[in-house]
């Protein structure tokens, strides 16, 4: 049922991709009531990730966040449900891998995260980030919701 679903950006990390984590975290995700619209492997270089993650530039952080994810491989995705954006974030545990251990033992980022940076998944904070996001991995993504009643696959 792919009807009035929201979606958002998902990302795995260079960490876990490395890992050979991709197919337990989106088999985790699809248990949660996610829908995968997309999964897509890709590589970003340097520039790319800096555009990313543009908002923390300055940061003390920056480079080596910008350094891990150009790294190696990420597989971006779009995943859909009810609440998509605020669900994803919640399974994902805080941002920090030893916070989420400590706060939530049971998250994405506790289970598969490494440190503070490498902390094996992105996702969206927000409607507009979600866009944002969408677009800049998934340029011919429809980005609308799905409305009810549609001929929902139109939408993805
Ligand atoms: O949306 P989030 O990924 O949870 O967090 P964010 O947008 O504030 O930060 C983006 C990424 O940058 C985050 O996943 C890991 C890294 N980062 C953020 N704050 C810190 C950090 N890395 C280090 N080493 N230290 C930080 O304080």
């Amino acid at each position: 049922e792919w009807k009035g679903l929201e979606k958002t950006y998902a990302m795995i990390k260079p960490d876990a991709v490395a890992a050979g984590k991709v197919d337990d975290i989106l088999k985790i995700a699809e248990d949660a009531g996610f829908v995968v619209v997309r999964r897509q492997e890709q590589r970003m270089d340097a520039v790319r990730a800096g555009e990313f993650y543009a908002e923390h530039k300055g940061k003390p952080f920056y480079a080596n966040l910008v350094g891990f994810m150009s790294s190696g491989p990420i597989v971006a995705c779009c995943l859909a449900k009810h609440n998509a954006i605020k669900d994803w974030r919640a399974l994902m545990g805080p941002t920090n891998t030893f916070t989420a251990r400590e706060d939530a033992p049971k998250s994405l980022r506790a289970k598969f995260g490494t440190d503070g940076t490498r902390n094996a998944t992105h996702g969206s904070d927000s409607p507009a980030s979600a866009m944002r996001e969408l677009k800049f991995f998934f340029p011919n993504l429809r980005l609308d919701p799905i409305p009810e009643g549609a001929a929902a696959r139109e939408y993805v």
